[in-house]
């Protein structure tokens, strides 16, 4: 059987394409700020699992709904032919430029696919849209409503009223930032909608469920992989002699320094890659993040740990002598620097740039020096890599295909860090892992075993909905 098909119908610019690009999870939509982006109709099969789940199909946007009715109404014989009077205006008017674009939308709705119209809810309901729901409503084909409020969403209320005159089902969706529980609401109501797609509009929400399950698995393993190769990355050289050493020590710095960019880099490809954007562009807005000094104090207070988490590590590392730490600084604001300034300040310096990693001249047991420089001994440095790649992988996972323009890792206007998504979890036992893997030979099964034990702990970090049951239970 063929699989479920939707044209996405309605009046020009009102976010038609995007609903396709999000709900097809297909970037390559043509989207755009002017009306009449989409000219022709285009199919965008949705595929998971080597299986098409549905077809989406774009179209352009009506340009002369009136005419057409009055058209139809000419050639109306009566309810049950409508479809067929629909079928003869395209047919009719095909080959012409008049109604090349009503001619466009409804040809797939005339092959067999069902309807979803498009409307904006930050513009006004007006009676001017009454003739293209009155065309689909003669078109008989199953059909739902979804309000896109591009801006305020001012008209809601009207615009449900009117649409319920002609829709059996209307939906308020931002389509651009759709969550993916959205996405599927949308999908199980059409099913409702035609007895023959129940089940394969089942099926579809099942496929993209395990398809997201794998995604967040595969992601969970990126991380972990990524906090590896960091945590035990070391940079050497082979020197002729002691008094070489400072000059190369600095480059070895900066090449140690270049070398985890790229380990970090790679794996936000790779997350990005799986959620299906490959080349997205990261170049502005989060790369100023990324260029920041990873372990500067702007990064860590914007990815670091929070502040009860800050006093386990540290103590952990052995950062902080015994007693430092008590009640008074568990309960203080950790931004209110000033007041605990000493304690947290200590505790910053420690994870200074200088001391990210330590440069180390080694003589070698066949004679001659080699400089080291990593790996990285420093305990919070994971914890601040696995907060980064959590956000990163929070915007990613949570952006739709509509969206265009570079993925911003930056807090929004007036939102605070605690909004940013950080480990969940016992920090002592994360703090375990991340010194098993460390002491770690490479490719030996104690570096397996501890790499897969990471992954299972950050697996629920990178599913909200854990996460949220996490915090609930
Ligand atoms: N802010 C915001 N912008 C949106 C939303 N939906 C669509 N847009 C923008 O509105 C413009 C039109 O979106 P399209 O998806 O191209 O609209 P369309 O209905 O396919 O337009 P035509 O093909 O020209 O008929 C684009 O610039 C979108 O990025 C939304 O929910 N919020
Ligand atoms: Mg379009």
């Amino acid at each position: 059987m063929n699989a479920p098909a939707f044209a996405i119908v309605g009046h020009p610019n009102k976010g038609k394409s995007s609903l396709v690009a999000t709900l097809a999870r297909d970037a390559s939509v043509r989207v755009g700020p002017e009306p009449g982006t989409t000219v022709q109709a285009r199919e965008f099969p949705m595929r998971a699992g080597g299986k098409v789940l549905y077809v989406l199909v774009d179209t352009p946007g009506f340009q002369r709904a009136r005419a057409t009715l009055d058209w139809l109404k000419l050639h109306d014989t009566g309810a049950a032919s409508r479809a067929g009077v629909v079928e003869r205006f395209v047919r009719e008017h095909e080959a012409g430029e008049r109604f090349r674009n009503e001619c466009e939308l409804l040809r797939p709705v005339v092959n067999g696919a069902g309807l979803i119209y498009v409307v904006d809810g930050a513009t006004p309901y007006g009676p001017e849209y009454d003739a293209e729901m009155e065309i689909l409503r003669w078109t008989g084909q199953p059909s739902l409503a979804v309000i896109n409020p591009i801006g305020e969403p001012r008209f809601v209320e009207p615009w449900r009223r009117a649409l319920e005159q002609f829709f059996r089902v209307v939906r308020v969706l931002d389509v651009l930032k759709a969550p993916f529980e959205q996405q599927l609401e949308l999908l199980r109501a059409f099913g409702q909608l035609r007895e023959g797609w129940r089940q394969p509009l089942d099926e579809a929400v099942a496929a993209l469920i395990e398809h997201r399950q794998r995604q967040q698995a595969d992601a969970a393993r990126v991380i972990a992989e990524l906090i590896a190769d960091a945590l035990t990355y070391q940079e050497t050289k082979d020197l002729a002699s002691d008094d070489d050493a400072p000059r190369h020590a600095t480059a070895l710095e900066i090449s140690y320094k270049r070398r985890l960019r790229a380990i970090e880099e790679r794996a936000r490809r790779d997350v990005e890659a799986l959620y299906g954007f490959d080349g997205l562009d990261r170049e502005e807005a989060d790369m100023k993040l990324l260029e920041t000094d990873l372990l500067s104090r702007e990064s860590w207070l914007v990815f670091g740990l929070k502040k009860r988490d800050l006093v386990v590590v540290s103590a952990t590392g052995g950062a902080l002598a015994g007693g430092v730490v008590d009640s008074a600084l568990l309960g203080a604001s950790f931004l209110a620097g000033s007041v605990i300034g000493g304690v947290i300040g200590g505790a910053l310096g420690y994870f200074s740039t200088a001391k990210l990693a330590d440069v180390k001249l080694l003589r070698q047991p066949m004679g001659g020096i080699r400089l080291r420089y990593g790996p990285s001994r420093n305990v919070q440095f994971p914890f601040v890599l696995l907060n980064r790649a959590l956000l990163h992988h929070r915007v990613v996972a949570g952006r739709t295909h509509a969206q265009r323009g570079a993925v911003s890792l930056h807090l929004k206007e007036g939102e605070s860090s605690a909004n940013v998504p950080s480990f969940t979890g016992s920090t002592r036992a994360l703090a375990r892992l991340f010194e098993q893997l460390r002491r770690s030979e490479p490719g030996s099964g104690a570096r397996a075993a501890a790499l897969q034990e990471l992954t299972a702990a950050i697996l629920p970090m990178v599913d909200p909905q854990e996460e949220a049951r996490g915090v609930s239970a």
